[in-house]
């Protein structure tokens, strides 16, 4: 039985979703998030050194990082499904933004978050505070935002191209691309005045697997790392 090893509010949302889509039988292991630091809890070094979630187990096989799990549920239970042929443009892509989305898509999400907490200068003594904050916002707006800005022009372009990420049919390079999208319209400025993403945030959303995911992991509210 495949167990994933599943943190609340967290990128392992992704592969109960997956899952659903392929139908494929599984169970969910909890974790949840220290309610100061955000951290996971210790224990889930116990299933992989770095304790991060998510991370599959399949009998006797651990998989961590999200892409590599989106990889390996594709070659050992997809069957084919969620991902374009072999050589076409289509599977270019579909690689293109299976890796994008961890690779180049959430280091500045990531930073902005950080930053955001930096700046907003809680629980640090009240002279350091104005100094983190100017920090914070010079670091925002000379390196962090301009990227994001840059990241999302080009997302919402390629959606310009083709319904989904990879092409016209919906791929897991879709899922693996959600958190990013999801993430980028909670804290990082997604708006209607980019309408293709936020219509491929409607779409993902009303799938039913995803709203079945959802109901396996919990409360979710993509405000975390
Ligand atoms: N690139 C990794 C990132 C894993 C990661 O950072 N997971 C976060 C949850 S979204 C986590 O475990 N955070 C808690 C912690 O770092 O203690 C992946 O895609 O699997």
């Amino acid at each position: 039985m495949i167990v994933v090893h599943h943190l609340n509010n967290s990128r392992s949302q992704r592969v109960l979703w997956l899952l659903e889509e392929l139908g494929v039988p599984y169970e969910v292991q909890k974790y949840q998030r220290d309610a100061k630091t955000m951290l996971a809890p210790a224990e889930l070094t116990r299933v992989h050194p770095l304790g991060k979630s998510p991370v599959l187990t399949d009998g006797a096989i651990t998989v961590a990082e999200s892409g590599a799990i989106v990889e390996y549920l594709l070659e050992n239970y997809g069957a084919g499904r969620l991902v374009p042929p072999p050589g076409t443009e289509s599977r270019r892509r579909f690689t293109y933004w299976l890796h994008f989305a961890e690779g180049s898509a959430m280091p500045p999400l990531l930073l902005k978050l950080i930053f955001d907490r930096i700046g907003s200068g809680q629980g640090m003594p009240f002279f350091v505070a104005p100094v983190a904050k100017g920090i914070a916002s010079k670091v925002k707006a000379l390196m962090i935002e301009p990227n994001l800005k840059r990241q999302l022009d080009f997302m919402e372009s390629e959606l310009e191209r083709s319904e989904w990420f990879a092409g016209d049919e919906f791929s897991a390079a879709d899922i693996q691309m959600s958190f990013p999208v999801e993430a980028a319209a909670q804290r990082a400025g997604l708006d209607a005045s980019r309408p293709k993403l936020m219509a491929y945030l409607k779409r993902i959303h009303a799938r039913p697997e995803y709203q079945r995911a959802l109901a396996r992991g919990g409360p979710y509210s993509f405000a975390n790392d």
